[in-house]
This record gives structure tokens, sequence and C-alpha cells, in this order.
């Protein structure tokens, strides 16, 4: 037995040298000390031995499963050693290597100068309605008493659908719809995007944006339209920006005008960005046409109201110094990483 555990130590020991990872470890320690082991079947058979003989082979069989426990340990230690290594070269990080830099997105230049338009609007109580791009007749020109024979409906200028469906040229649709459904007082702006059939130039696009307006109340006047585009004005401008008012003609407005800012590069002084006028035109606008009113089921009796359209893009090119629309829509990064 004596022999028989010598023989087993031995073994452990070879066994255990030729061991190179955790799991090699492991099966030598199942195989001389697991339940099933070499050693332990060793032990078991103690019981056959005399009385004289029991306490020697106990403390040799001791002796040998503390030999292969501490060897067991040594090693292990080792194969953890080994195996940190391996994993550190492994993962090896190269911090001289450049850094890839995250590009940030951003929003659109067009998009930037809406959401400060509009801020200032729903500052003043404004809410801001959305419509379809695709519109009625009815909604984009009969209900805005444009008739049937008036220029802006021309095929040149509108995109048809059909006979009855096109792509909206204004987004006064959108205020149609509001007045159907809300009873006064309205404040509200309608942004979005309009199309018309334009040939693409420095200052033409078939799709853009506008942002147009709608106030109505009772006893609303021509100085709540000054007084409200005024504010506008220097909320955009600053607060010495002024406007003027030029008499004008559009079917769903009466009277209309379009509105000038004192140019924000001379102060008014006349430069090359005003042409040596003095004055900018951003804004048509006036009070609404009565018949605009009956339509949308408001009594122009008791209500009246103002409105205005402004186009996103000419107040985009005035504020950045853009001198050609086609930029906003060709998404050169180069360009749009300015903004
Ligand atoms: C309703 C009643 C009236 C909207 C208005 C303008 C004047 C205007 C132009 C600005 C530059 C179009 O993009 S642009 O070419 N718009 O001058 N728009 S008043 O009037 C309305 C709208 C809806 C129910």
């Amino acid at each position: 037995m004596k022999e028989q555990l010598e023989k087993i130590r031995q073994a452990a020991a070879q066994a255990l040298d030729a061991v190179e990872t955790g799991e090699a470890l492991e099966s030598v320690r199942v195989r001389f000390l697991g339940k099933k082991g070499e050693l332990t079947a060793v032990l078991r058979g103690m019981g056959a031995l005399t009385p004289e003989e029991r306490p020697v082979v106990g403390q040799l069989a001791n002796e040998a499963r503390a030999y292969i426990e501490g060897k067991i340990e040594e090693k292990k230690a080792a194969v953890a050693a080994k195996e940190r290594e391996a994993k550190l070269k492994s993962e090896v990080i190269d911090v001289t290597v450049p850094g890839r830099r995250k590009l940030a997105g951003r929003l659109h230049p067009l998009y930037q100068v809406l959401n400060e338009i509009t801020a200032i609007f729903t500052g003043m109580g404004f809410s801001v309605a959305e419509g379809p791009d695709i519109e009625t007749d009815y909604y984009n020109f009969e209900a805005l008493n444009i008739p049937a024979d008036h220029p802006a409906r021309d095929t040149q200028d509108t995109f048809y659908i059909n006979d009855n469906i096109i792509l909206r040229t204004q987004t006064s649709p959108v205020q149609i719809r509001v007045m159907e459904q809300t009873k006064p007082p309205i404040r509200m702006i309608a942004p979005g995007r309009v199309f018309r059939s334009d040939a693409v130039d420095a200052t033409h696009s078939p799709v853009f944006h506008q942002i147009e307006g709608l106030v109505i109340d009772k006893g609303i006047t021509m100085a709540d339209l000054k007084g409200t585009l005024e504010a506008v004005v220097k909320g955009l401008y600053g607060p010495d920006a002024k406007i003027r008012l030029r008499p004008h003609h559009f079917p769903f407005t009466e009277p209309s005008a379009e509105v000038d800012v004192s140019c924000f590069a001379c102060g008014g002084k006349g430069c090359g960005m005003c042409k040596g006028e003095g004055w900018i035109e951003i804004l048509g606008a006036g009070m609404v046409h009565p018949k605009v009113l009956k339509v949308g089921g408001i009594d122009p009796e008791v209500y009246s109201g103002f409105a205005f359209g402004l186009g996103l893009e000419r107040i985009a090119m005035f504020k950045y110094g853009i001198d050609d629309l086609r930029l906003f829509f060709e998404n050169d990064l180069r360009f749009l990483r300015q903004f």
C-alpha cells in the first residue's frame, strides 16, 4: 500500500508537470483527489489493514494528499499567471494609434432657422400646426379665394397629381383646416414644405419652405399685424430692426402688404446686401379676406384677422450670407458642417 501511495504521488507529480491550462488542472485534481479518484480509492481500502498498519498508512496517505494539494495550488497560480499573460498579449491596445473622430450630427441650417422663428412665435402664444403635402384644389386654391383663372393655378406653377389633387403650393391649406376645426381666438403658425413647378436656379427651387401665420379674434386690426411682425423681426434681427409695409395684392388678404425689414447689414443706410435700398423684403401679409373667413366657418361680421407668409430659404440665405439656394438641398457636408 505504501508503494501504491508512492506511485500515486509520482503519477500526480508527473501529470501536474504536463498541465498547461485551468481545465487540465481540474481534471488532474479529479483524477487523484476526486470522489472516485485514485488516492480516495486507496483511503477507502484502509479498512482491510491491521490496526497497527492503519495509522502508518493513514499518515502516508495524508502526506500524499497534502503533497498533491500543494502541487495543485502551485500549479494553479502558475496557470493563472500564464493565462493572464496570454490574455494581456491578445488584448494589447496600441495607445499611439490616432483616434477616430465621432461625427456628431446636427440640424440642417434651414431647420435651425425654422426652430428659431418658431420659438419667437410660440413665445408670443402661437401654436404650431402642420398639414399634408398633398392637397386638394379646394384647400390650396378655392378656399383661399384664388379663382379658377388665377395665374397661380397655371400648370407652370403647380404640380398636378390629377385635376383635383395637387402638391400644395403654400401652407395656407393648413390654416383653412384649423379655422374649420377651431373657434377663435386663433393664433397659429404653419411651417412646412411647399412645391412649385419652377426651374432650379440660384433663387428658385421646386421644393421650398414657408412659414405662414394666422391670428383671428374679435377686433383684430392692421395695427396688430404690424406690432406682431415688428416684434418677430426684432426677435430675429435685434432691437434696432424696423419694418415698413408697402401696399400689395394677395387674393386671400385685403388689404395686403409686402413687408420690408431695415437692412440688417447696414442698418438702413444702403449697402450691397440691400442693393442700396436700406430695406429688404422678407414677408407678405394682410387682413384675412372676409370670403376666406366665411369659408373657414368664421363670421366676418364678428371676427377679423391677419395672416402672413414668409419664405424660409430666403430668410436663411440673408441670415448666413448664402447666395445660392441650391446649397440647402444638395446636402454637401462641406456646406452643412459650417452651421
Ligand atoms: C389663410 C388666410 C390668409 C397667407 C399669406 C403671404 C401673405 C405671402 C409669400 C411669402 C413668400 C409666399 O413663400 S412666399 O413666396 N406669402 O406673401 N401669405 S398672406 O395668408 C393667408 C393664409 C391662410 C386662411
